[in-house]
């Protein structure tokens, strides 16, 4: 891990972030887009076996594939997702919002309402990406907000199956109808509708850079959750922190991706060395060494700071996706943290424990973002309208100031539409 401090290096080169591989797929993801989108079901089976290599008698997955899951996973298994379900409903209820009205003296009233999305589209990714716990962080908020039906699209394995433990997940959470369409082109069977597969309103959930690049480019057509890029985490550590716990949730974060990035800013000079050796040794028994190696080498950072101001203020500048506070006086600092996805207060608090199971969503603003992108909630599935009732008296009332309104936008067809209905009819042919 590199070291940096406040004191020596300049905060341009403190905060700046290596970024690898950003390859440019926009040209076949946009073929692969226009061919699912004029063929349809013909477009995915053929798509599916140029690209996965698979060939699939269907598209959905069947009930009996479902039960023969939930047979195969452990019962401890399946208590620990119903346990995670029950706490991440519990926190996604208080989320849930009502709309309101509002009434005046003369008789007017509007207000806001509150409508879930109709249909919402989940993807999950495949291979050592696909996390039975996304799959009840992307539903739990639907089903609470009310969405009526949701669909999950995840590519197969080589024999044409999904993993019993996301099945296991999807049939938890609720997940509605269940496709084994992966990658781009399953985001465009969501965005346009197939023969098999709905057309829905939203698309959410993680992917590879071809589906990141598709959901941005169906965008407004459908709504979408964000385009997720790397995972990263900072922990803040003052001399109460535990070096070899530092050290492990540093590689958690790193053992997601090669590109993820893990963050140490500490108060303690002697930290630094006693958190390397940790890393070092707990680097050598990690099965995913290979990857967490090279996150921590990418970018993995540890950043000497003289206090604890002086970190808050790096913290709210890189505006991390998950920020632990490994210090003594945690909610002292929480009140001034004005930009982190999640925040994990204290040392007994592991982000990991939000990952899986404490409630609060894990889908949460990458790459700086969570200065303006919020986690994932029940807000991101339901829409809000707006409603509006006059009284004859109360259009009377405001008639002649619309219309006022209306005529100096040079749109007489608005000022007539108020005034046929007013009762002193100050006629137009007057005025024109
Ligand atoms: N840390 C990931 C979520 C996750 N971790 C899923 C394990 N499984 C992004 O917040
Ligand atoms: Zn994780």
């Amino acid at each position: 891990m590199r070291v940096y401090s406040t004191q020596k290096d300049p905060l341009a080169d403190i905060l700046a972030r290596k970024y690898s591989e950003t390859a440019d797929v926009s040209a076949v993801v946009q073929k692969i887009l226009a061919q699912v989108q004029a063929e349809g079901d013909k477009a995915l089976y053929q798509l599916i076996e140029e690209i996965d290599h698979v060939t699939l008698d269907s598209l959905t997955v069947s009930k009996d594939e479902i039960e023969a899951a939930l047979q195969t996973i452990s019962s401890d298994l399946l208590a620990v997702m119903e346990q995670a379900k029950e706490n991440i409903l519990a926190f996604h209820q208080k989320q849930i919002r009502q709309g309101f009205v509002s009434t005046k003296q003369n008789g007017v009233v509007m207000g806001q309402r509150i409508i879930p999305l109709a249909c919402v589209g989940v993807y999950v990714p495949g291979g050592t990406a696909a996390y039975p716990s996304t799959v009840l962080m992307d539903v739990l908020p639907a089903k609470l907000a009310g969405v009526k039906k949701i669909v999950m699209m995840t590519p197969t394995d080589h024999n044409g199956q999904v993993p019993a433990a996301i099945l296991a997940a999807a049939k938890i959470a609720g997940v509605d109808e269940i496709y084994k369409v992966g990658g781009a082109q399953a985001i465009a069977a969501l965005a346009y509708g197939t023969e098999t597969i709905p057309k829905v309103d939203k698309i959410v959930g993680p992917g590879n850079i071809y589906v990141a690049t598709a959901k941005r480019m169906v965008y407004g057509k459908v709504d979408i959750d964000m385009v997720a890029g790397p995972s990263d985490v900072l922990i803040v550590a003052d001399h109460s922190a535990d070096p070899r716990w530092i050290a492990a949730d540093l590689l958690a974060q790193a053992e997601h991706d090669k590109l993820a990035q893990a963050i140490l800013i500490t108060t303690e000079e002697n930290m630094i060395e006693k958190v390397q050796l940790e890393l070092a040794q707990q680097l050598a028994e990690l099965p995913r060494k290979v990857i967490a190696e090279a996150a921590i080498e990418n970018n993995g950072k540890i950043i000497l700071v003289q206090n604890l101001t002086e970190a808050l203020s790096l913290a709210n500048q890189i505006a991390p996706e998950h920020l632990e506070l490994a210090v003594e006086e945690p909610f002292a600092l929480l009140g001034k943290i004005e930009n982190a996805g999640s925040v994990f207060l204290g040392h007994h608090t592991p982000e990991v424990l939000g990952d899986y199971f404490a409630g609060p969503n894990h889908t949460l603003p990458t790459e700086g973002t969570a200065r303006f992108y919020s986690p994932l909630s029940v807000d991101d599935f339901v829409k809000k309208s707006s409603y509006l009732y006059y009284t004859a008296d109360a259009l009377n009332e405001v008639g002649a100031a619309v219309e006022l309104f209306a005529e100096t936008e040079d749109l007489i067809g608005h000022a007539r539409s108020m005034n046929v209905r007013r009762k002193t009819n100050a006629s137009f042919s007057e005025k024109e």
